[in-house]
């Protein structure tokens, strides 16, 4: 088992017993923790269909979401129970099991369609269960359905209109699975036994005719063939003697149908083999906090009277891990740095060269680790964030730099300095010894290597404190004729002209370097923005090929049924994706 937290039973992830749809603090502290990959299969229908019992069989148990057994609905708002996926290692198994619609003694028709559309946005497989045969009753209950388009919004633009916005929703809209209980018919067409599968294609062929009752027959199919162009169909049967369903749970399996439970692992293996990752448009894959923050923006949207929009759940959870992108890839940059600096630095290049490195590395760091950063609002405060770095590494070198280059000449001058003071160059031919021993420990500053840049700096500042010393021992050295004097006082002048110049030559150079490196990093940042927007695209290519490819299928499929109308707006529905791929090429 993976060491993840994974709870011992099922919890209440959304409540709604108090009027209003409130987020269980418990649950989402269990999903917080779930760095794994979650696949969530959600279950929806009538209420006291035995929902909660099938779900138990999922997670290998026989209980855990609490039943009912008598005709009151039980299970309220949306409950949770996270496994280790007992078919993918590495990967947890979220379980949502809802409350059932349609109960006329609670009759909220508006909280039932939540539940729906919230199970819907949650779900990477989302199973329909009911009782009985797929007739028009169970296809007039998935109403739920055709109302989706007034439930949930795909994109946040107010100029959508509904149409293209439904043609998005299917690339991100669950696999359908419908559960058949109590199922009595034998599946045979003219003598020829047909799958599960096959009657609920059969089920959902449509009528002709463009009265108000072929409509009424029509929409609700029209629309699970549009929304969940992937279907799966199981029959279950009775499972036990009348008398012994009140309790089913308790009971052994003898006591239950053998076809039952054949009918119930087939249902269990199906969906834990073929249920995939929870994943959002950009191919992002689901993880626990990602779930969380999924749960929480779309009920804080219901709450407050909007409707739940995809592209802002993903935009509210590009928000979170972007910011959490930048620090994790400054963090990498510290690090690197840390590990590679030893200021001073021989030369400012040096320095650049490892910000450079490490720079790069940082804005890879920041792009594994972000999507949809819109404006590059987050890739532009990492790159304010390592340039102040950088320029802060600069400070810190020329510092660490001056530090020992005046602790070096501390210790190179500090004889001289003290053979001035006594006295030691007083003396005729004395200004010419100085000036020689001077040269020689210039020479020795010079040899000691890792002074770092401001090596020149230092000392042309130390030697100039130190000119009127120079100078009075010249002014005083009697072995010196006056014009001999005034012609060293020129050399002199001429030779801190010299160093003068040298130095602005210097510190040229340096901000020459600094403005090459700023380009080089602006470059490094286009370069990798560049390269994950090709990736982006080609991801975004891909999501719109799939839906493409389904829709062309089902637009067949409506033409060789004959409804010419329908498939000429699946028509329409393929062709605005493709224009938008034009525009969004464009922008790029
Ligand atoms: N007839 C029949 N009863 C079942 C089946 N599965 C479970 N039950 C029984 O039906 C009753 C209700 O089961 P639940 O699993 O609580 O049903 P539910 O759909 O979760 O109910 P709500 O939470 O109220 O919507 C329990 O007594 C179960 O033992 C089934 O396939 N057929
Ligand atoms: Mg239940």
């Amino acid at each position: 088992m993976a060491p993840e937290i994974h709870m011992t039973g099922p919890v209440s992830l959304i409540d709604n017993t108090k009027g209003q749809m409130v987020t269980n603090p418990e649950a989402l502290k269990i999903l917080s923790a779930i760095t794994q990959p979650v696949v969530v299969v959600a279950i929806v229908g009538l209420y006291r269909t035995g929902k909660s019992y099938l779900m138990n069989r999922l997670a290998g148990k026989n209980e855990g979401f609490p039943l009912g057994s008598t005709v009151k609905s039980h299970t309220k708002g949306i409950w949770m129970w996270c496994v280790p996926h007992p078919k993918k290692p590495g990967h947890t198994l979220v379980l949502l099991d809802t409350e059932g619609l349609g109960d006329i003694q609670k009759g909220d028709n508006e909280n039932d369609s939540w539940i729906f559309a919230l199970a819907i946005l949650l779900s990477s497989t989302f199973v329909y269960n009911s009782m009985g045969t797929i007739n028009q009753q169970a296809m007039d209950q998935l109403h739920y359905v055709t109302e989706l388009t007034d439930r949930i919004k795909a994109n946040s633009s107010p100029d959508n209109n509904y149409v293209e916005d439904s043609a998005d929703f299917v690339s991100f809209f669950p696999a359908f699975v419908w559960t058949l209980r109590d199922f009595s018919l034998v599946l045979e067409i003219d003598g020829e036994p047909i799958t599960p599968d096959d009657y609920l294609e059969l089920s959902l062929k449509l009528r002709k005719g463009t009265d108000e009752k072929s409509k009424r027959f029509n929409d609700p199919r029209l629309c699970i063939r549009k929304f969940f162009p992937k279907r799966k169909c199981f029959i279950f049967e009775q499972p036990a003697q009348r008398t012994l369903l009140a309790r089913l749970e308790q009971l052994k399996e003898e006591d239950l149908s053998r076809y039952f439970i054949e009918q119930v692992a087939e249902f269990c293996s199906y969906i834990l083999s073929h249920s995939n990752v929870k994943t959002l448009s950009g191919g992002i894959t689901v993880n626990g906090p990602r779930l969380e923050s999924l749960v929480l923006t779309y009920v804080s949207a219901i709450s407050s009277g909007d409707l739940p929009c995809m592209e802002n759940a993903v935009l509210a959870l590009a928000q979170i891990e972007n910011s959490a992108a930048v620090e994790k890839a400054v963090a990498h940059y510290d690090q690197q740095m840390g590990q590679k600096v030893q200021l001073p630095t021989e030369t400012l290049q040096e320095l650049l060269d490892l910000h450079r490195d490490s720079e790069r590395e940082a804005i890879e760091v920041f792009m594994k680790n972000s999507f949809k950063d819109v404006d590059h609002k987050f890739q532009r405060k990492l790159g304010a964030q390592l340039e102040a770095r950088r320029d802060d590494f600069c400070k810190q070198n020329s510092k660490a730099s001056s530090d020992c280059c005046m602790a070096l000449l501390q210790d190179i001058f500090g004889p001289l300095e003290e053979d001035v003071k006594q006295g030691t160059f007083s003396k005729p031919g004395g200004y010419r010894l100085f000036i020689q021993k001077r040269k020689e420990l210039k020479n020795k500053y010079y040899q000691v290597p890792r002074k770092g840049i401001q090596a020149e700096e230092v000392l042309k500042n130390y030697l100039e404190s130190k000119e009127d010393v120079a100078d009075a021992l010249l002014q005083t050295d009697q072995s010196l004729s006056e014009k001999e004097k005034a012609l060293e006082v020129e050399r002199v002048k001429a030779e801190s002209a010299e160093a003068a110049k040298k130095m602005l030559e210097e510190i040229q150079k340096k901000n020459q370097q600094m403005m090459e490196q700023k380009e080089k990093s602006y470059q490094e940042h286009v370069k990798q923005l560049t390269e994950k927007m090709e990736s982006d695209r080609a991801q975004l290519i891909a999501e719109q090929e799939k839906t493409i490819d389904v829709k062309l299928k089902e637009q067949e499929r409506l033409l060789k049924e004959g409804f010419e109308l329908e498939s000429k707006r699946l028509q329409k529905e393929i062709q605005d994706i493709k224009k938008r791929r034009r525009s969004s090429c464009n922008i790029l």
